[in-house]
Parts: structure tokens; sequence; C-alpha cells
């Protein structure tokens, strides 16, 4: 049986979504973040040395990296429910770059906006405050602000070509980038401005999965 090591308000909760649109059965282990650090316990690092989730287990398998566990469960046991498109089709290239691009490209100006949000909010020596603000603004307005609003007009203007992101059909990449896309509501801004993609995080949290999942999983908020 899959086991999912699951911490909570993490990446790993689409990993559980997947495994409830796949109908498998699956044990959820859970882990609690560190509620100072918010860094994952060190139980983590017994499964896998990077101490990370999402991890999985499956048999003698242990498997790391969302977008590569997606791949796993898609390809191990999704055949016939059409979680991703055809091998060697367009639509397979679309969908395979959609899960490199979520941890790839999209996450990075992300975590780097919340490690900057952190680092402002931090207590410091009060002559240090001004000097770590004006890095991190600076850092922010010239860097990560710019890229984000720059993936957040590609992935709009990506849903004005189709219903879903690797075309008309729902798929795995979709499972992917949902975690970005709501750390982007929190951290990033998205908001009506950007129908399609508000449209898109309202039509996935009323799929029956990934509801059942949330509640497999347990908490599940991205904070601010
Ligand atoms: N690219 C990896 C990222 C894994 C990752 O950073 N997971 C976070 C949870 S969202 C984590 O375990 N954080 C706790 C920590 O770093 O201690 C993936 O997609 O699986």
């Amino acid at each position: 049986m899959v086991v999912v090591h699951h911490l909570n308000n993490s990446r790993s909760q689409r990993v559980l979504w997947l495994l409830e649109e796949l109908g498998l059965d699956y044990e959820v282990k859970r882990y609690a973040r560190d509620p100072k650090t918010m860094l994952a316990p060190p139980e983590l690092k017994a499964v896998h040395p990077l101490g990370k989730s999402p991890v999985i287990t499956d048999g003698d398998l242990t498997l790391a990296e969302s977008g590569a566990i997606v791949e796993y469960l898609v390809e191990r046991y999704g055949a016939g429910l059409r979680l991703a498109p055809p091998v060697g089709t367009p639509a397979y290239l679309r969908y395979r770059h959609w899960l490199h691009y979520a941890e790839g490209s999209l996450m990075p100006p992300l975590l780097l906006k919340l490690v900057f949000d952190k680092i402002e909010s931090s207590p410091m020596p009060f002559f240090a405050k001004p000097i770590a603000k004006a890095i991190s603004n600076k850092t922010k307005s010239s860097f990560i602000l710019p890229n984000l609003t720059t993936h957040l007009d590609y992935l709009e203007a990506e849903l004005a070509k189709s219903a879903w992101f690797a075309g008309d059909t729902f798929s795995a990449a979709d499972v992917q980038l949902s975690f970005p896309l709501e750390a982007a509501v929190v951290r990033a801004g998205l908001d009506a401005s950007r129908p399609r993609l508000i449209d898109f995080l309202s039509r996935i949290h009323a799929r029956p999965a990934y509801r059942q999942a949330l509640e497999r999983g347990g908490e599940y908020s991205l904070g601010s």
C-alpha cells in the first residue's frame, strides 16, 4: 500500500488529493511542523535523507519530490483514468511541462517572497531593521514581484487556451499546480484581477476528491 509521509500545511496535500482522484487505498503518516521554525520534524529524515514532505513509500520504494511522485502514481496506478494525456502527444509534452514548471520555475519566487517577508517581520536589533527592510524591499521590487507577475500572467493566459492546464481534460498537472497557485493567493496577490486562475481554484476546490483529501490530511492553511 502507498504510504504518504505528510506534513501539515504543505505540498504533500496534493499527493493525497491525487490518490483520492486515483481512487486508491493509501495510508497517511502525519508529521507536524515545528510551530516556531515551521520546519519538518527530524523523524522525516528517517524516511528520506532530505527530511522534506512529500515522501511516499510503496513496498520497497521510497520516493521524494512531488513531481516525481505525481508521475510515478499516475504511471503505476492511473491506467484508464486519463489523469495524463497519451504519451507521445503534444498534450503529453504540455502536461510534462507543467509537472516540472510548478516546482522548477513557479515555486522559487514564491519561496523567496515568503523568506523576505519573514526577514522583515523577524526580531532584530533596532538599528538593523531599516537596513534589512531596505534590502528586502529592493529585492522584492526589482526581482521577486516582477517575476511573480510574469508567472501569473503566463498562467492566466494559458487558461484562455483550454479549461485545464494540459488541455480540455483535468489531469495530474492541475494537481501539481494547485499548491503554488494556492500559495500565490496568500503570498503573491493572486486575486479576481486574474479571473481564470481564480475560477481554476474554485473548480479544483469543488472536486469531491480534493475535499476528501483535506479530510485525510488535516490542517491545510498556507498562512500569510
Ligand atoms: N521540491 C520539493 C520541495 C519539498 C519541500 O520543500 N517540502 C516542504 C513542505 S511544503 C517541507 O518539507 N518543508 C519543511 C522543511 O523544509 O523542513 C517537492 O516538491 O517535493
